[in-house]
């Protein structure tokens, strides 16, 4: 996904000239070309660079864009990108079979400039919508912070990247202690805001990479990437002070909240690798221990 400024298009195209072409018509767009002469780098430059738009050459020789806009729709992180093929004559059949194989759009050969124009931008704008809307589904509507359902596809990503790659991924699980009381005395609204003032913490006190989300109601879980367990405590800890002094009052009355904080690495967990949800399930059973230990503490698991 591009940024918000240039979105970007690959063309995939056997003909030199046509790559020619558009780059000519599509000059004074804000895109981003990327330039693929068969479907073999087509793909390969779909998957690595995640373009907004393919435009695709439906006749191609070795492969055709039938069979590559297949290929693409059968992955699921590549599936959602728009493809508009771009087509000598087309009689009806083959445009139903484009549209059923999930094209959006095509363009017929000699193209006109306004018309390739203006149907790109078409689909460049509905892109940007969907992901604006994806991102908006992932994101908890109190804090900002990733949600649950966020939490779970990431988690999912970060094992994979564990499995081919061999970095360390810890979670830590964060749970406001006595938070019930807090709000029975206080109110709802002001639980709420204590809510937001921890998020806020947990995202200052976390790098760029880690992945802090709203697990539930008054829990988080943070995805720390490329982290082996004793950094992730040192983290965790950092977190717990950080809230310990945070000196929140409600009107002029202080409020002390603490946080406990269970943590749990790839590097402890056996079998960590085969789903994300023992790393989760072991975070959860070392905050479940420093809550019975007495709460405002930092606990790992032990091997
Ligand atoms: P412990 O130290 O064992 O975690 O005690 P606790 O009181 O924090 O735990 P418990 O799970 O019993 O209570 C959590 C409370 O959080 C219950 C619920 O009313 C409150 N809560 C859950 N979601 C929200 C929310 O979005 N806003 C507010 N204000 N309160 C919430
Ligand atoms: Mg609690």
């Amino acid at each position: 996904m591009s940024d918000m400024v240039h979105q970007s298009v690959l063309i995939v195209d056997d003909s030199p000239d046509i790559h020619q072409l558009v780059g000519a018509r599509l000059r004074s767009e804000r895109v981003n070309l990327i330039h693929a002469h068969d479907a073999a780098e087509g793909f390969r430059l779909a998957a690595s660079e995640k373009p907004d738009l393919i435009l695709l050459d439906l006749d191609m020789p070795i492969t055709d864009g039938m069979t590559l806009c297949r290929q693409l729709k059968a992955e699921q992180e590549l599936s959602d990108i728009p493809v508009i093929f771009l087509t000598g004559t087309m009689d009806v059949q083959t445009k139903v079979q484009a549209f059923e194989l999930g094209a959006v759009d095509y363009v017929t050969k000699p193209f006109d400039a306004v018309e390739l124009k203006a149907r790109v931008r078409a689909a460049l704008r509905t892109k940007r919508y969907h992901d604006l809307l994806t991102t908006k589904a992932q994101i908890d509507a109190l804090t900002g912070l990733w949600n649950r359902g966020y939490l779970n596809d990431r988690l999912a990503v970060e094992m994979s990247v564990l499995e081919r790659k061999g970095l360390p991924v810890a979670v830590a699980m964060v749970d406001i202690d006595h938070f019930k009381p807090i709000n029975d005395t206080y109110g709802h609204p002001f639980g709420d805001a204590v809510i937001q003032r921890i998020a806020e913490v947990l995202g200052n006190m976390s790098r760029d990479s880690d992945v802090v989300c709203r697990y539930g109601g008054e829990e988080f879980a943070i995805i720390l990437r490329d982290t082996p367990s004793e950094g992730a405590m040192t983290v965790a800890e950092r977190m717990r002070k950080a809230v310990e002094t945070l000196q929140l009052t409600c009107g002029k009355t202080p409020v002390p909240v603490t946080v406990s904080i269970g943590v749990a690495g790839s590097d402890r967990v056996g079998n960590a690798t085969d789903s994300g949800t023992h790393l989760l399930e072991a975070a959860d059973r070392a905050l479940y221990r420093v809550k019975e230990a007495g709460r405002n503490r930092v606990g790992g698991i032990t091997p």
